[in-house]
């Protein structure tokens, strides 16, 4: 006792470098952070707990009789369970309005940015703004189908190629469209194999428009309405589906046509990529259609020329979280880290600013750049933060190149007020990033069939025994980049071919798995022979989180391209959140379980308080949508579940003997060459 009054009056407690996090850089700046009396997540979480209920799911705060909390008794619950809140709501029903309420806000944020660029791309289609292009017509031309858009045109019994404004044009408005048009359901959804859109309308959970659905989850959430945990949650799989079928997959799309669509290329990444004789500049957040621009602003001559006026060698780009994901995908700047390494760039001392949009940016930004001479420039309307020293500059996209410039142009004059010691973590590594559905066929497919033949031949003989997606977020309640890395690394010695978005694919960077050479160091022989020969890392780099959409779309080729079932569901793959925190993860993981895929998380999932609801989410739902959740927090427990299910889907394929015959070829093969 008397000892505990000790540690309270000495303050609050100090995260241990070496404990929360394997990354060497994040320790040392954690160690910084330590020396120079600055507070991080990383302390924060030493310090306050979570809610012990709100973990459980059952804590109800929808209406002012409440917050009602309904943890599971410590006993469990023996016989009835008759834990209510004061208007008679069950466990069920508070945590599947609670988990439908995540996935209504993580739709939300994923749609909204698929909105802002949806917008752009309406300016660009109707020639509002110079500073914007269509790159990729390829691509354009490749989605307008989809929209219900001809690409070509007969004219005097001749077929030709439609004039591209006017496709643009037609795609923009119809795209636009889709958050809130009065009839119908969204067209994306003509994109999911046959089998899975006959699930989703026999179970009436076509999403109308995306707006919609996340209203719709808002209102039946609310006090008094929806209270059968089954319903609530097939509206949050409409609801869902209105993400990664509708918002995610537009933000993607049109993105690529505005911005090209990503092809892989060489970069680095962590905080070693930051200079110290160099402008550094952080962008923060989300939404490509502000750091495209950055980016070509600080590669302009005249910026250039003016940083060197200011004595910087050069100006360093590096990103954090999804924003770097995008500009990485399409231009090669290297990230400076994942979600929880935002603090740490600026203790660096050489984070001159730091550009944030939306999302994953936490508010002690401010307090932590007030310690440094650091600027933390908000540019969204909708995310400003309170702190007087964070300046904020509106960024427009007809005026976009214009605010971009400003932007870079105040990093640059910040560069000689650097206050502190500048000391950069010297710890980088290479990576190739920047796979897309084209690019995974390029690599992995047939020459002369051009599609996922070749994949497909290599999952069939066994070589590669399934696919895996390893996505999301970090959590300041799990060891940062453990769980992913480790599971990655299970899931490839095992021949799991993975594709990697988000977080988990700048901890995979971080970590050196994305080079070719990995597939010699960590992969089992099936898989690594694969990459040897075709020149490809076992962990494929497909983007930002709302690239995760490119996961479903390459799953849907390897359907197309034949031999391994005929939905989603019958792959032998699966999905993985290791580390996840955000509510948008759990929309994704909710449109992957609704798309017909296994889908673990790892931490938790907060259902411990409801077990109907749970055991519904973990087992039923499949009988359904062919896709269940699961949850482990244990990594090497967690990849082995999903080898599990991949190993039932080859058996059910009847593709499990192959695998056996391959496995014994390579046995022989060692013992021949022993
Ligand atoms: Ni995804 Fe991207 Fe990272 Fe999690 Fe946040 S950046 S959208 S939510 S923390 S992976």
């Amino acid at each position: 006792m008397a000892e505990e009054k000790v540690k309270k009056e000495k303050g609050p407690k100090l995260a241990d470098p070496n404990k929360v996090s394997i990354c060497p850089a994040t320790q040392e700046m954690i160690e910084r952070s330590h020396a120079l009396g600055i507070e991080t997540v990383f302390d924060r979480a030493a310090t306050m707990k979570p809610c012990a209920i709100g973990m459980q799911g059952t804590c109800c705060k929808i209406c002012a009789m409440g917050p009602c909390r309904l943890p599971l008794p410590k006993k469990g619950i023996e016989g009835k369970d008759d834990r209510k809140g004061l208007c008679g709501a069950t466990a069920n029903t508070i945590a599947a309005r609670n988990f439908a309420r995540m996935v209504a806000a993580g739709t939300a944020a994923h749609s909204d940015h698929g909105r802002s660029v949806a917008e752009v791309f309406l300016s660009v289609a109707r020639k509002e703004t110079e500073d914007y292009k269509i790159k990729d017509p390829v691509r354009l031309r490749q989605i307008a189908p989809h929209f219900g858009v001809d690409t070509t045109i007969e004219k005097d019994g001749e077929v030709k190629d439609r004039n591209l404004d006017e496709i643009a044009l037609e795609v923009a408005e119809k795209a636009w469209a889709e958050w809130g048009k009065p009839e119908g359901t969204l067209l994306y959804l003509d994109r999911a194999p046959e089998p899975l859109q006959e699930k989703w309308k026999k179970m009436g959970v076509m999403p109308r428009n995306i707006d919609r659905e996340v209203v719709e989850i808002m209102h039946r959430t609310t006090m008094g309405v929806d209270q059968d945990y089954k319903n609530i949650i097939k509206q949050s799989t409409r609801c869902s589906l209105a993400d990664g079928w509708g918002g995610a997959m537009m933000a993607t799309d049109l993105q690529d046509v505005m911005f090209g669509s990503p092809s892989p290329l060489q970069s680095e990444a962590n905080m070693g990529i930051m200079k110290e004789d160099h402008v550094n500049i952080i962008v923060h957040g989300h939404e490509p259609v502000l750091s495209e621009m950055i980016v070509a602003a600080s590669q302009s001559p005249e910026l250039l020329e003016y940083a060197s006026s200011k004595g910087a060698k050069g100006i360093q780009l590096g990103g954090i979280c999804c924003t770097a994901n995008e500009i990485l995908q399409r231009h090669g700047v290297p990230p400076a880290g994942t979600f929880l390494q935002q603090e740490l760039a600026i203790i660096t001392g050489a984070c001159d600013a730091m550009v944030v949009d939306v999302q994953c940016v936490f508010q002690n930004l401010a307090n932590v750049a007030k310690c440094f001479h650091t600027k933390l420039i908000t540019t969204h309307p909708i995310a400003k933060m309170e702190q007087n020293n964070v300046i904020h500059i509106e960024f427009d996209e007809h005026h976009a190149m214009e605010d971009a410039i400003k932007i870079v142009r105040m990093a640059i004059d910040n560069f000689e007020n650097r206050s502190a010691d500048v000391v950069i973590p010297p710890y980088k590594e290479t990576q190739i990033a920047g796979f897309g559905v084209e690019s995974i066929e390029y690599h992995l497919g047939g020459t002369f069939r051009g599609s996922y033949y070749t994949l497909n031949d290599n999952i069939i003989n066994g070589r590669i025994r399934g696919v895996a997606g390893v996505v999301g977020c970090n959590n300041a309640r799990t060891k940062h980049n453990e769980e992913h890395i480790t599971i990655i690394k299970e899931l490839i010695k095992n021949d799991v071919l993975v594709l990697t978005t988000g977080c988990s694919a700048i901890a995979c960077g971080t970590h050196g798995l994305l080079t070719p050479e990995t597939a010699a160091v960590y992969c089992g022989p099936g898989l690594a022979e694969v990459c040897e020969t075709v020149g490809i890392p076992p962990v494929l780099h497909l983007g930002s989180c709302v690239d995760n959409t490119r996961i479903l779309l390459a799953a849907t080729e390897v359907v197309k391209a034949g031999g391994l079932g005929n939905d989603l569901c019958d792959l032998p793959a699966a999905g993985s959140a290791p580390e996840w925190m955000s509510e948008k993860a759990i929309a994704i993981g909710q449109y992957f379980v609704s798309s017909g895929v296994y889908t673990v998380f790892g931490y938790h999932m907060p259902l411990d308080g409801a077990p109907e609801l749970k055991s519904y989410l973990y087992e039923e739902m499949e009988k359904i949508y062919g896709g269940k959740w699961d949850c482990e927090p244990d990594p090497v427990k967690h990849a082995h579940k999903m080898i599990a299910h991949i190993d039932k889907k080859r058996k059910e394929l009847g593709i499990d003997k192959a695998r056996e015959r391959v496995l014994m070829d390579m046995a022989d093969r060692q013992a021949l060459e022993a």
